[in-house]
């Protein structure tokens, strides 16, 4: 079994801890820019050939132990009738976007694999490459609805909040036909073939706990208990995560990718040994001196390095200002690092 498998079933016993980056397949590889300078962005989601060529590049260039799919959270809303549109330097916008609960009322249920029948094909074409895992993904409901009101989703939420408060039947029925939406998907990935599922909701977990429970976790539980009984596991992404761990264990999924403000051996303490920790660098590390690089990482295997369920990743995505160097440093001082770490 694979290293990244292993620690998914907290059954890892010797060697380094797993390691794959969230948004590893990004601007900051050359590779990538040469293929994204060729080819519109939603184009090269919905290309099967385009979209699986990019999968591959950080597993050719950096040896992580896990691929993820190269999609994105928004293609999701082709299944509601929308369209993402993304465009250079701002946050991707949802067209039509969503302005009256009317809109709601009319939004479409288009089956998976109707809509995003590009992301199966792209999981085929992979399966005979690979030679480690593929992780698929969903959005979360939650984060998936800021898009779908926000004029560019931000932290900041106005459109989010003015819903919660004006319209919270409405923001209801949005995050219920997201959910079923979500499910369809990820169902669609499973059967393809991937053999791990990351649920990012990113927004979620900058909600206040009231909200964060009224209009992000019951949607995420019901997407999660409908996912488990297919027995790939589940890992949960949300910004601070470390703020809801509870929560979040409390769904059930294999594991939570925590965030920066984690600490892991408190985390470890509180959740016990069944659940999956994930994380949780600082993607900043990356624009700057490989020395602090290292350093960090070797900081964290100390920590976590021997734990059986634990993988390597960072709080975040890797950003387009990230430095191959430092990229490829933090995956080799993982492989390499010290092995008194385990
Ligand atoms: O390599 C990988 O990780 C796989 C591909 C992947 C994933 C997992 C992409 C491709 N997007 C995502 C998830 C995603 N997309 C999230 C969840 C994680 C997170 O919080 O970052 C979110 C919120 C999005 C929405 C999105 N799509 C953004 C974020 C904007 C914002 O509001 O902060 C952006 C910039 C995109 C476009 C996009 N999707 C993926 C990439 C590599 C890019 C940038 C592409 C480019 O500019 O060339």
């Amino acid at each position: 079994m694979s290293r990244f498998l292993e620690a998914l079933n907290g059954v890892r016993k010797e060697g380094p801890p797993p390691v794959w980056l969230m948004r590893q397949a990004g601007r900051y590889l050359p590779e990538y820019q040469a293929i994204r300078r060729r080819i519109p962005l939603a184009q090269m989601f919905s290309t099967p050939e385009v979209a699986a060529e990019v999968t591959l590049l950080p597993i050719d260039i950096l040896g992580v132990d896990a691929a993820i799919l190269f999609s994105d959270i928004l293609v999701a809303v082709e299944m509601l009738g929308l369209k993402a549109l993304y465009q250079d330097g701002t946050a991707p916008r949802i067209i039509p976007r969503i302005e009256t609960p009317q809109q709601v009322d009319a939004l479409k249920q288009i089956p998976a694999c109707q809509a995003n029948s590009y992301v199966a094909r792209t999981i085929q074409l992979l399966e005979p490459l690979l030679n480690c895992p593929l992780i698929g993904f969903v959005g979360g409901p939650f984060t998936l609805a800021c898009y779908c009101l926000e004029e560019g989703a931000t932290g900041a939420m106005q459109k989010m909040r003015f819903w919660m408060e004006h319209h919270p039947e409405a923001l209801k029925l949005l995050l219920e036909k997201l959910t079923v939406a979500l499910v369809d998907l990820a169902k669609l990935q499973i059967e393809a073939g991937v053999e791990a599922l990351q649920i990012f909701d990113s927004w979620a977990g900058v909600l206040p706990k009231p909200l964060f429970e009224r209009f992000a976790l019951p949607y995420l539980k019901k997407l999660t208990e409908q996912l488990k009984p297919l027995g790939v596991p589940i890992l949960l992404f949300t910004r601070h995560s470390a703020s809801y761990v509870t929560e979040l264990a409390a769904l059930g999924a294999r594991g939570i990718s925590l965030s920066e403000d984690a600490d892991f051996r408190e985390i470890r303490e509180q959740l016990g040994s069944q659940v999956v920790l994930q994380g949780n660098l600082s993607p900043d590390l990356l624009s700057g001196p490989v020395s602090e690089v290292v350093a960090a990482t070797q900081r964290l295997l100390q920590q976590m390095g021997g734990d059986p369920a634990f993988i390597v990743n960072l709080a975040h995505g890797v950003t387009p200002a990230a430095k191959v160097e430092c990229v490829r440093a933090l995956v080799d001082t993982v492989r390499n690092g010290s092995a008194a770490a385990w």
